[in-house]
């Protein structure tokens, strides 16, 4: 299995703790975004969007879109589980992770902020990010703070929290400050506890600066 990936890239970042936790192996395949690599017609002849992270099977098929790749992984991986069987708390943890991933990060990420900023300037791309952010934080917080910790649903760590973490390296970049959201900060000091996370961590990546 490949996994199209880049050191920074939030959505590759998820895909790695998920097939950390599961205990896929797979081949990183750098994409470097700083080149515009993922602009190329080669790449966009796997992934039309152009963008990573994508996974590769053995037969050829490829995946892309991080939630889709991860709900693949649990569907044929079903353990070491990241969904709990409780048909609610599993809406739940997916109302949560598509807080992150469909209403938080693509509205903030790197081709947006770089819209933006043709539009207007880098200081109001900067603010537009940091807001954005904080205001997708807020909310997982709310929902979050209703359950017992250490994790975003318990005591066992989900696929929220495979999605909290790795925006919060987004949430530093743009100064986001984490002082009201207790329960986002407990979720990030549990889960730096986990080989899964740990090891999916940018700066352990094979590309990594
Ligand atoms: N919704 C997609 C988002 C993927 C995405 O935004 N990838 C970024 C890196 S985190 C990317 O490839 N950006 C390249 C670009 O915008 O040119 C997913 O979850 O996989």
């Amino acid at each position: 299995m490949k996994l199209y990936t880049y050191f920074r890239s939030g959505a590759a970042w998820r895909v790695r703790i998920g097939l950390n936790w599961k205990g896929v192996p797979y081949e990183a395949v750098p994409m470097d975004l700083r080149t515009g690599a993922q602009a190329s017609p080669e790449w966009k002849a796997v992934n039309p969007q152009g963008l990573v992270p994508a996974l590769e099977l053995d037969d050829g098929t490829v995946l892309t879109q991080s939630l889709a790749i991860l709900e693949w992984l649990e569907e044929t991986h079903p353990q070491p589980a990241f969904l709990p069987a409780d048909p609610l708390i599993r809406a739940k943890i997916r109302a949560v992770s598509l807080a992150i991933a469909a209403d938080t990060h693509p509205i903030q990420n790197l081709g947006t902020l770089k819209r933006i900023e043709t539009l207007t300037n880098a200081d109001t791309a900067r603010q537009w990010a940091h807001d954005t952010i904080a205001h997708g934080l807020a909310a997982v917080e709310t929902w979050i703070a209703r359950n017992p910790g250490p994790y975003a649903f318990g005591a066992q760590p989900t696929l929220a929290d495979i999605l909290i973490v790795p925006q919060l390296t987004n949430a530093a970049r743009f100064k986001v400050d984490l002082t009201a959201l207790p329960r986002i900060r407990e979720v990030n000091a549990a889960c730096a506890e986990l080989p899964a996370f740990q090891n999916a961590r940018p700066e352990v990546q094979p590309d990594a600066d």
